[in-house]
């Protein structure tokens, strides 16, 4: 019998606690450390990707294949898998070279509490390590759908989504972007990954039509007010709650959603995308009621 994640009225709460542990405790086997001198790698990628975080992109891949009725353990290998992109995109991004933080996810970021070329290397290795989870034989039966997953992974996560969008964002620095640029930017960076999050219950149940276009449509607007609310908390934040300095885009001189259309605006901006993303779902009536939740969460989180 498939075991079932959480029944269909399941609170956030603790649909996201749910995902939290059964996603780490999978990361935990995957990572377990090894006997030879490459254990360092391993503690590093195990410091990142198992630090206190919200999970979120796991739990959206975990509510998304509970509406097609996905297998539990063939979710939890896409979210573990995309849990590991996210960390090493986090890596990454604090390097020096980079964004040069020293806190995440409220503790020293990788390179600080290791060095800088295991931080390079922990990246590396996370990422990865989530293609080789996507392709392990316990994510799907059917060797298409694994490939599908893949496929559908390394575009988001690379020069086309995620990896384009830090370029983008890297260039923001010292050229000023206009409205439509920072959402191309921001679709690319981290719409990219939630995107396929939302889509990934849908690829594992090969569903097609409009389900998945329903869910597309969903990830796009919750992917956009995720980010203006981001932006939000780094304008009005507490480092404390968000575990990374404030005030860091400002700082870098970095154009916006808040510094171009000002809080108010950006505010209104986000509750009208979570509308719009709640809206898509009405086809799945009460099944879709925890992604309701997370995207009502998304722009009232403090975190
Ligand atoms: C280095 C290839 C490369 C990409 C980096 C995602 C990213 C691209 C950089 C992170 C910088 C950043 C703060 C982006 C804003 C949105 C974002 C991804 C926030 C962090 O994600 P959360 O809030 O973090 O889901 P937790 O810690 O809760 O998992």
């Amino acid at each position: 019998m498939t075991q079932t994640l959480w029944p269909d009225a399941v609170a956030l709460a603790d649909a996201s606690a749910i995902a939290t542990d059964l996603t780490d405790a999978l990361i935990e086997r995957v990572l377990a450390l090894p006997p030879g001198l490459e254990a360092r790698v391993y503690e590093a990628m195990r410091y990142s990707a198992l630090a206190p975080g919200k999970r979120m992109r796991p739990l959206l891949v975990l509510a998304s294949a509970r509406l097609f009725g996905v297998a539990r353990n063939s979710a939890l290998q896409v979210a573990a898998a995309i849990e590991m992109v996210h960390a090493y995109s986090l890596i990454h991004d604090d390097l020096p070279a980079m964004d040069n933080s020293d806190l995440r996810r409220g503790r020293p970021t990788c390179h600080k509490a290791f060095d800088d070329a295991t931080a390079v290397l922990a990246g590396d290795g996370l990422l990865t390590m989530a293609f080789e989870v996507l392709a392990h034989a316990d994510t799907h039966g059917d060797p298409s759908v694994r490939c599908a997953l893949v496929a559908a992974l390394a575009s988001a996560a690379g020069a086309a989504g995620m990896v384009g969008g830090q370029m983008i964002d890297l260039i923001a620095e010292t050229q000023p972007l206009d409205i439509g640029a920072i959402t191309r930017l921001q679709r690319m960076k981290t719409g990219a990954l939630i995107a396929f999050a939302c889509e990934s219950g849908a690829i594992l149940a090969k569903a097609a039509g409009e389900q998945r276009t329903a869910l597309r449509g969903y990830a796009h607007d919750l992917g956009l007010a995720f980010q203006i609310a981001d932006d939000l908390l780094d304008v009005e934040g507490s480092a404390a709650d968000i575990g990374k300095p404030v005030g860091a885009d400002a700082a870098a001189g970095k154009a916006t959603f808040v510094s171009i259309l000002g809080v108010e605006r950006a505010r209104a901006q986000a509750g009208l995308l979570i509308d719009q993303a709640v809206a898509h779902l009405d086809l799945f009536e009460q099944k879709a009621e925890l992604l309701r939740q997370v995207a009502r969460f998304v722009i009232n989180r403090s975190s």
